[in-house]
């Protein structure tokens, strides 16, 4: 298996969970996105949507960090990322979907070059940008976290997509300087996350391409 992706960049971090937790190798090839190579690079020919991660296996290439992970776990089924139960499964993939579809769009490396380079927003401006639709997400998904009876994860007491999609998210987060206070049980799922050695191999400061 090969995995093209980015050391920052969280749909990658989101797959470089899912291949941990499983114990998976793979081939890491780095993209280097905020340099623009996934638009003119080699990358570009092979990837149809220019976004990384992507991944290889059994001489298909995967797109789209949610349908890698849901292959992985179909292809890899243990230890599982999604509950056994239709109800589970579902409230699991809301959670994941509301930071991989309502925050993380919002706050792609092209949108805030679109706010700067083409709209003209300051820095200032694509930074409060970036902020709000974090703060405004996460408490979204705190509020959609309470529904829920208490777990050590987001979902039950064994790591799933959702918190794939969530410890990414407040890695990048934290780069910005968001507010992640007053959101106990996404932070608590969060450190939860982190304690396990998964998690920690994954992070980008393990990255074979990472930077200062
Ligand atoms: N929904 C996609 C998002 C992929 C995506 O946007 N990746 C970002 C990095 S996190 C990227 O390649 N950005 C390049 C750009 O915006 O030009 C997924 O989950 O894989």
């Amino acid at each position: 298996m090969k995995l093209h992706n980015y050391f920052r960049s969280s749909s990658s971090f989101r797959v470089r969970i899912a291949l941990s937790l499983k114990g998976l190798d793979y081939e890491y090839v780095p993209v280097h996105i905020a340099r623009g190579d996934h638009r003119t690079g080699p990358y570009a020919a092979l990837s149809a949507d220019k976004l990384v991660p992507m991944l290889e296996d059994e001489g298909e290439r995967f797109s789209q960090s949610m349908a890698i992970i849901e292959y992985l776990d179909e292809t890899h089924p243990e230890p599982p990322l999604l509950p056994s139960d239709p109800v589970g499964r579902a409230h699991v993939r809301a959670l994941a979907q509301s930071i991989a579809c309502e925050i993380h769009p919002l706050n792609n490396l092209r949108v805030l070059k679109y706010l700067v380079k083409d709209l003209k927003l300051d820095d200032a401006a694509k930074t409060a940008w970036y902020r709000h639709w974090v703060r405004d997400g996460m408490e979204a998904f705190e509020r959609q976290l309470a529904l829920y009876p208490g777990s050590t994860f987001c979902y039950g007491n064994t790591p799933t997509l959702a918190d794939c999609c969530l410890v990414p998210q407040v890695f990048n987060g934290r780069r910005f300087d968001c507010d992640f206070s007053g959101l106990p049980r996404s932070m608590a799922a969060f450190e939860a996350c982190m304690a396990l050695d998964a998690f920690q191999r994954a992070q980008p400061s393990q990255a074979p391409d990472a930077e200062a």
